[in-house]
């Protein structure tokens, strides 16, 4: 691909940012004090147009509903037009209450499964208010101990709600399925990997795709062999980026793996330049989200350097020699197509990237130039006053 094509690419790459990734977050053990963290919509949707504004890739905010319920989603729409940012993806949260214990559309009790699917028509609503596109689906159903709930009597319970909640999607809308071998069950998670969720996506229909949590996976998966299958069959809806060293850790993308994330934006622009429109339809409408916690660091800092390290994966992916990586692999020459993928991998893409910011009006620095801008200080200032000493959130082990 030719430089100028790499750029026009780049310069079109955008990623969604998580509103609860500007909040305080922690773990079971507990919080730990962030006076830096955002805990209104609005203070979030601030911080979301800071890290659009130094980076110019990150141009929506997916929501999580109740988190960010809004009593006229107007004004929310506006409140993120004037930080220049937009409304992405729905969230519901059918993991949170004392009802969902035992699951939330897989739950053994109609009542329960009946709470569930008014959620998430609650949140097909907030799509229609807000023109989001996606609903973005993460079911924390499971179980901890061997027979404690009937596997297929609670995925056939799963496919009749998601058939419900298909059945109400507005008009060019999808949802996105996410999977997740475990956490909080620890037995068996009714989604748990990319096939229980294919399955359930072709029983339900085109709009119904697999969204990737790149923290989702035991160890040693082949992530962007997943990737590439599921771009082959046309259900990859998206993705929730971060990184991992052991478990669904929501670190920032690109911290600990880099060459995985590479791997996978190369399966990415593969299927973009691939032969058969249907592959490369899948892979020009893939949704790529960040899903990550920042308790160790400024969330708006944090999400800068997510978006440097996707934009370097993919300026890296698209140098990788198509034709004579083709030629290799027809030719079974092995190190030849392995040298392929580390040539684009090893090269320094500083400069094309530097080229693309300034092009777009962005310092080519976002991260210094953040740090420069002082809103960091002002605001943490401002939500010190506001909220007081914040001080740590009980549970775990206190
Ligand atoms: C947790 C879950 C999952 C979900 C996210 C937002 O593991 O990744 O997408 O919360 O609800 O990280
Ligand atoms: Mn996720
Ligand atoms: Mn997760």
């Amino acid at each position: 691909m030719n430089r100028a094509e790499v750029i026009k690419r780049l310069r079109s790459q955008t990623v969604e940012t998580p509103s609860w990734g500007f909040a305080a977050s922690g773990t079971r053990f507990g919080t730990f004090p962030q006076p830096w963290a955002a805990k209104s919509l609005e203070e979030k949707l601030a911080d979301a147009g800071q890290a659009h504004k130094f980076t110019g890739i990150l141009p929506k905010v997916a929501l999580h509903i109740p988190w960010d319920k809004c009593d006229d989603w107007s004004k929310g729409k506006a409140l993120a037009a004037q930080n220049g940012v937009a409304i992405g993806a729905i969230n519901p949260n059918l993991f949170q209450q004392p009802i969902y214990q035992y699951g939330s559309l897989c739950h053994p009790e109609a009542s329960v499964r009946a709470a569930a699917q008014a959620h998430l028509s609650e949140c097909v609503d907030i799509m229609k208010a807000t023109g989001s596109d996606a609903l973005s689906l993460w079911f924390a159903d499971g179980s901890n101990y061997p027979g404690q709930d009937d596997f297929r009597a609670r995925r056939r319970r799963l496919i009749e709600g998601l058939t419900t909640c298909y059945a109400k999607l507005p008009a060019n809308t999808r949802m996105l399925i996410e999977y997740k071998f475990f956490e909080p069950a620890f037995y068996h998670t009714d989604l748990a990997d990319w096939g229980s969720v294919a399955l359930i996506c072709k029983r339900l229909g085109p709009k119904a795709t697999v969204l990737v949590d790149t923290g989702h996976h035991p160890q040693g998966t082949n992530i962007e062999w997943i990737v590439a299958c599921l771009l082959d069959e046309g259900i990859l809806g998206g993705f929730h980026f971060n990184s991992r060293k052991y478990a669904d850790d929501d670190l920032t993308v690109g911290s600990i793996n880099p060459h995985e994330l590479f791997l996978v934006y190369n399966e990415l622009a593969a299927a973009e330049e691939d032969a058969d429109t249907a592959v490369r339809a899948c892979a020009q409408k893939v949704a790529y989200m960040f899903d990550q916690c920042h308790s160790y660091k400024n969330p708006i800092e944090a999400t800068i350097q997510s978006a440097l390290a996707v934009q370097e994966a993919y300026a890296k992916a698209l140098l990788v020699d198509r034709a004579a990586l083709t030629k290799a692999r027809n030719a079974c020459d092995t190190v030849t197509a392995e040298e392929c993928l580390k040539e684009a991998y090893s090269t320094d893409v500083r400069p094309i990237l530097k080229e693309v910011r300034e092009a777009m009006g962005i310092d080519p620095n976002p991260l210094t130039a953040f740090r420069a801008s002082g809103y960091a200080e002002k605001v943490t200032a401002e939500r010190i006053k506001k909220y007081g000493k914040v001080a740590s959130a009980g549970g775990g082990f206190q």
